[in-house]
């Protein structure tokens, strides 16, 4: 009987040098240098984040996760010049290099998540379309604050967010769960599709804090209820702009509210909690292979606070309903909204 587990451990564990074999079969030729395409280095990053990506998508036994990996991983590459069959020989590549490492009992659960991302590499890429078109409020928000930043505005796109907010066109929350994520979750697809640089993208999120703080300026001060939350993305995840707009509800909500933003130790998230004997910590990762990370972090909190309420979220968790028990937290939520719902009730008891 093939155990999942143990293929999981041998994925994650030697994710790097299965990648390493992988990059060096696609790029170099034993007779005559160079062979698929380019970079070692490149595909060497590719092929790790994706043996990470397979692990977490066999952990939770979704096969069209691992597809779904891929398929971005196909898009990103498009976009910068490389051929579609390109990802192709790649994915075969690497089934190979597995196929001839592992064990073939550790194998064998894998055969269906190859399958399922071949396939979806024989479908034609989605057109991409632009999905900040919208007409209501939002839509038309989000668009215009991008827009002033192409021209390089920074100081203007916050004050026409935080204009809006003035004259009741949108509420504090709305600006918070509307028009930033909207903005950037736009400016991440352009990335992806290699229709944005980095730097615009940098641009975009450096703005969207400077935005945060002044929403936060506006809000009326609130009322202590005489709760302390911490929290913070795990480490290794480097986005912090959806933790600080958690922690903007909490506060809002009268919290004494701890955010460590970005890439927070487990062991100082731990000691912080102690110190200020957190009645719930929340704990968020973006990428899905960082949620590994997310279940050690979880153990060290209660090592150090055994009794703690501990909350998951953000982007890895979107389409993993029911999770949270499985990495040892008391609940999983969906959003900023219902992290807050959620930790008014774990106080109330
Ligand atoms: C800005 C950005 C970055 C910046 C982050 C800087 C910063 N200070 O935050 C930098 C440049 C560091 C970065 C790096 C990378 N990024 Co990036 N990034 C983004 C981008 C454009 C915006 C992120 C953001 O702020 N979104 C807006 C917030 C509000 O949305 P959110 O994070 O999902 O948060 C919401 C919920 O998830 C939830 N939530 C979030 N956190 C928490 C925590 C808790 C406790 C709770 C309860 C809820 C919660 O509440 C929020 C509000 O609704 C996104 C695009 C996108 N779709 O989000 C890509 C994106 C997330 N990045 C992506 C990638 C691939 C990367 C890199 C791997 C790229 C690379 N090759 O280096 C690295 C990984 C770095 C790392 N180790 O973490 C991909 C992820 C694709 C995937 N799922 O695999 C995305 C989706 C881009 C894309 N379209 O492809 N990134």
């Amino acid at each position: 009987m093939a155990s999942t587990k143990f293929t999981f451990t041998l994925l994650r564990t030697s994710a790097r040098g299965f990648g390493a074999v992988a990059a060096s079969r696609v790029t170099v030729d034993p007779s005559d240098g160079v062979k698929v395409t380019g970079d070692y280095a490149m595909w060497h990053a590719h092929y790790e984040t994706l043996i990470l990506e397979l692990a977490a998508a066999l952990d939770d036994g979704n096969k069209e996760q691992f597809a779904d990996k891929v398929e971005w991983t196909r898009d990103a590459l498009n976009a910068r010049g490389l051929a579609s069959d390109v990802l192709k020989t790649a994915l075969e590549e690497l089934c190979v290099v597995l196929k001839d490492s592992l064990p073939s009992q550790a194998w064998t659960p894998l055969v269906p998540f190859f399958d399922a991302a071949s396939k979806r590499l024989d479908q034609q890429p989605a057109s991409s379309e632009d999905d900040l078109d919208g007409t209501g409020d939002l839509d038309v928000l989000a668009r215009d604050f991008l827009s002033t930043l192409e021209g390089g505005h920074s100081a203007k796109a916050v004050a026409l967010v935080v204009d809006a907010i003035r004259k009741d066109k949108i509420s504090i929350s709305d600006a918070l769960v509307g028009v930033l994520p909207r903005a950037l979750e736009y400016i991440g697809r352009q990335w992806h599709l290699g229709a944005a640089t980095v730097a615009e993208e940098h641009f975009a999120t450096q703005t969207a804090g400077r935005l945060l703080e002044q929403i936060m300026l506006m809000a009326p001060e609130p009322v202590a209820n005489g709760h302390t939350a911490v929290m913070a993305m795990v480490e290794g995840d480097n986005h912090d702009i959806g933790v600080r707009i958690v922690a903007a509800f909490f506060e809002l909500d009268g919290w004494k509210t701890i955010c460590l933003g970005a890439n927070a130790p487990a062991n100082d998230l731990a000691n912080i909690t102690q110190h200020f004997e957190a009645d719930l910590v929340l704990i968020g990762a973006t990428l899905n292979t960082q949620r590994e990370a997310v279940r050690r972090c979880i153990k060290t909190v209660r090592e150090v606070c055994p009794n703690q309420a501990i909350i998951v979220g953000g982007a890895a968790f979107t389409n993993l309903e029911g999770c949270a028990e499985d990495l040892g937290a008391n609940a999983q939520a969906l959003n900023p909204e219902h992290a807050l719902r959620l930790g008014r009730e774990i106080v109330a008891g």
